[in-house]
């Protein structure tokens, strides 16, 4: 009888024991790409070549209706990183840090530090300037990581074919493709320090947020990474005869629109070659962390998310930059694997915002002491049940100088505001329209959808439930 108890206890002292230990805290590999938009082929894209988002994207949950809140770097970055909307942050432009406006905002990886994680940023996490070489320190955040990296390309990383489009009109408008391995490149050795990291024994867990430069410009990558794509196999966009948009583009016509409008095929084709030959580099270098997950078997135990930090028009509407209101800005990747999540492999319809990242992963790590005012809302239920509704609205702003555009995404259309419809107002169906090239706004027998959405606008902006 006694043998038999001891048994027993013994047997108690194995299997349940162990299952009640506490979960370990997973890891979270945060990785965010500069300007990327979806084309990207687990998005759709027939061209681009992105075998590595696509192999995370098989084995995680790709949102396909993700909505940045603001389509610049700063700004968007700001937001998605203190869970705010830049409405509330006040950083509408590159240069506003948002300690200025924010100073006690607790950023999503000051929140793991305070939660006993280690937070180490490689790269333009929060923002930098236009590339490593000439990036500006001030944009640092002490309080977000215990240690930062940003990489810096080497002379021989410098070098290569390559000029610029505008013929000097534009200084950004360049590209090189350039000699030498991935590693004389920031994004190169971005991955080779994640790398290095990922094979470290730490105590801690780990937060680490690894911000590729690329696709942004300069449209830098080495040569291998333009051999890829032959540029006269390219579709180049094109608009309806006689499209203009609704409201300009850029303030004042200005630089760019001239730059644009110079523009030949051959140098639509290089442009688009040189931003996919970036996406291509910058794919290879999230290959290798996710590598470097495997080997270290940290897989199981890392949540891993990958972004862009806001979409590209890529020449719609012959529009070669980001900053408008349109489906290809506000839309962006957005892809979230969670280990053993039960809709790992397939994708979400759900409409997402970017403020939704900070409290879906506070949700996920069981964070505590998450700030309150937060403004996005988890969607954690998705990464389970890819088939759910997550919220109504995805809303996204823009500046022109003094004014404010405000673009509000449901399932069915988008509407924008100028000056809250003052300067203007845009409506698209997106049933029938994808391409947001009729403007509904002010056809009689849509009043009372713009009135609705007018006001879901206002809504959405104070946090009222959708
Ligand atoms: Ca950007």
């Amino acid at each position: 009888m006694r043998f038999l108890l001891s048994l027993a206890a013994l047997a108690a002292c194995l299997s349940p024991a162990r299952a009640a230990e506490p979960a370990k805290a997973p890891n979270v590999l945060f990785i965010v790409s500069d300007d990327l938009n979806c084309d990207l082929g687990c998005y759709g894209h027939a061209v681009v070549k992105s075998p590595n988002i696509d192999r995370l994207a098989a084995s995680g949950v790709r949102l396909d209706r993700a909505y940045v809140q603001y389509t610049v770097c700063n700004p968007s970055r700001t937001s998605f990183l203190t869970g705010l909307r830049p409405t509330t942050t006040k950083v509408m432009d590159n240069a506003t840090h948002f300690r200025k406006t924010l100073p006690d905002a607790v950023t999503l990886p000051e929140l793991f530090r305070k939660n006993g994680y280690e937070a180490i940023g490689l790269g333009k996490v929060f923002h930098r300037g236009l590339s490593p070489d000439d990036a500006k320190k001030e944009m640092d955040d002490p309080k977000s990581f215990d240690r930062v990296f940003y990489g810096k390309t080497t002379a021989a990383g410098n070098k290569g074919e390559g000029r610029n489009l505008t013929g000097g009109a534009l200084a950004w408008c360049r590209w090189l493709a350039a000699e030498g391995a991935d590693s004389e490149q920031a994004d190169g050795q971005l991955a080779d320090e994640a790398v290095k990291l990922l094979g470290e024994k730490r105590e801690k867990p780990l937060f680490l947020a690894v911000g590729f430069y690329r696709p942004h410009d300069p449209f830098q990558s080495p040569k291998k990474y333009f051999d890829l794509y032959d540029n006269s196999k390219f579709d180049l966009p094109k608009s309806p005869d006689g499209y203009k948009p609704p409201y300009p583009l850029s303030l004042g016509g200005g630089a760019f629109n001239d730059a644009f409008a110079k523009f030949t095929d051959k140098e639509r084709r290089e442009f688009l070659h040189a931003y996919y030959a970036g996406v291509s580099f910058m794919d290879a270098q999230v290959g290798r962390l996710l590598d470097a997950l495997d080997r270290n078997k940290l897989a199981e135990n890392t949540i891993v998310v990958f972004l862009g930090d806001h979409g590209y028009e890529l020449g719609v509407r012959s529009w070669w930059n980001k900053n408008t209101l349109f489906e290809r800005s506000c839309r962006t990747p957005l892809i979230v694997r969670v280990p053993s999540a039960k809709g790992n492999g397939k994708a979400t319809a759900a409409l997402a915002e970017f403020i939704d990242i900070y409290p879906t992963l506070a949700d996920l790590c069981s964070l505590k002491d998450v700030p309150k005012q937060l403004q996005g809302a988890s969607f954690r239920k998705l990464l389970d049940d890819p088939t759910a509704k997550h919220k109504g609205a995805a809303l996204t702003v823009v500046k022109r100088g003094p004014v404010m555009g405000r673009s509000v995404r449901t399932e069915k259309y988008r509407y924008t505001e100028w000056d809250e419809g003052k300067k203007g107002a845009e409506l698209y169906d997106h049933t029938a329209d994808p391409g947001e090239w009729v403007n509904l706004a002010d056809s009689p027998e849509m009043a009372k959808t713009r009135g609705e959405l007018s006001a879901l606008i206002k809504a959405t902006e104070s946090g009222a439930k959708q």
